[in-house]
């Protein structure tokens, strides 16, 4: 006997509250699938788009190993954007259509990537701080209701561990080389700092997904207790390095266990999400010129494809 939508949406909670993973071919409610394209092509996206701002410091970092070690963060953001396409796809989207969502400017993408990396301490805060916010949700992540997604973020993990500590360490020697050296880092830790708490997400009574992802494991923390554990994780980084965190609210809070922090400017999140930051028309403009100039090697690896195929079925005859 064929099972009624309330019977299955029923035992999909079952497995959810179980703590059971959902696989690409389990039955689904088709607002999970939905989410999970958007939130997973959101972070592709992200992940794609975040090697614009580091990639401008390639040629221009100030060592040989500098330079290494910059080019293969890089090349890992890469990678953790084609799992993350490719488990979108299993999703029953595909490929083309994702690009196309983000090439048009119809697809968000992080907040974050949408600021200018002005100067080489900038690679530093954005190692320590952006990909140090980036492995607080994504750690979450790993345990996400959705198989091939949660698996994605495993691998993910390890690496924005090794980012994180590579931007660590040059804020690190920055702020222990000379004064302009030391003010360059306290200059991008300035200006980094509200951009990556805005990272998390709207406050949770704004967030208008965080309710059905709670439910359904998407999300095992809310956006505001993600942040918090940022914060508190990074005030006593910041203070080994001597660096001042640029918030005069911040204070440590006995009774709470945490540190309290003065308010985020929310008009100018929604005006970086809705495309208006210092750097949207740049980033989409990049990834477009990419895309065309891309064409041909696409064009070349499907012919090759098609020839490999034909070469196998002759054989096969
Ligand atoms: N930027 O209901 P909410 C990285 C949107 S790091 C832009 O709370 P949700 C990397 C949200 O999409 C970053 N938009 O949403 C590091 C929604 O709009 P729509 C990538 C944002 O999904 C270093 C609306 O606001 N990480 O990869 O429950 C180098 C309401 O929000 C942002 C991920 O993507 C934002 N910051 O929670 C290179 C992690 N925040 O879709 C790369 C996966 C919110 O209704 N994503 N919005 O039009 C998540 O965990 C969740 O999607 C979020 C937001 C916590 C980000």
């Amino acid at each position: 006997m064929n099972k009624t939508l309330e019977q299955l949406e029923k035992e999909f909670q079952d497995r959810i509250d179980a703590g059971e993973n959902i696989e690409a071919k389990n039955w689904m409610p088709e607002k999970y699938r939905k989410t999970h394209i958007r939130q997973i092509s959101q972070h592709a996206h992200s992940e794609i788009v975040g090697m614009l701002p580091e990639g401008n410091w390639v040629s221009r970092a100030p060592s040989l190993r500098r330079k290494v070690a910059l080019l293969a963060k890089v090349q890992d953001e890469a990678g953790h954007g084609l799992y993350l396409y490719s488990a979108a796809e299993t999703l029953g989207i595909s490929r083309d259509e994702l690009f196309e969502q983000l090439n048009s400017g119809k697809a968000k993408y992080s907040s974050i990537f949408n600021y200018p990396t002005l100067s080489w301490a900038d690679i530093g805060a954005v190692g320590w701080l952006v990909d140090g916010a980036a492995i607080i949700n994504q750690v979450m992540l790993t345990r996400t209701s959705y198989g091939p997604y949660a698996r994605a973020m495993v691998r993910i993990c390890k690496e924005e561990s090794f980012h994180q500590r590579q931007g660590y360490e040059i804020t690190m020697k920055l702020a222990q080389g000379t004064e302009v050296q030391k003010q360059m880092a306290q200059d991008s830790l300035n200006r980094w700092w509200w951009p990556s708490l805005m990272m998390f997400g709207p406050r949770d009574e704004e967030s208008t997904h965080t309710e059905l992802s709670m439910k359904w494991k998407i999300k095992r923390k809310s956006n505001d207790e993600l942040r918090q554990q940022f914060i508190d994780q990074t005030v006593p980084q910041a203070e080994f390095l001597g660096l001042t965190i640029p918030d005069k609210d911040l204070k440590w809070n006995e009774e709470r266990g945490h540190y309290d922090f003065g308010p985020i400017d929310w008009d100018e999140f929604w005006n970086v999400v809705k495309g208006n930051g210092p750097c949207n028309k740049e980033r989409l403009n990049a990834r477009n010129k990419a895309w065309d100039e891309g064409q041909w090697v696409r064009e070349a690896a499907m012919a090759h494809a098609e020839k490999k195929k034909f070469k196998s079925l002759k054989k096969a005859i």
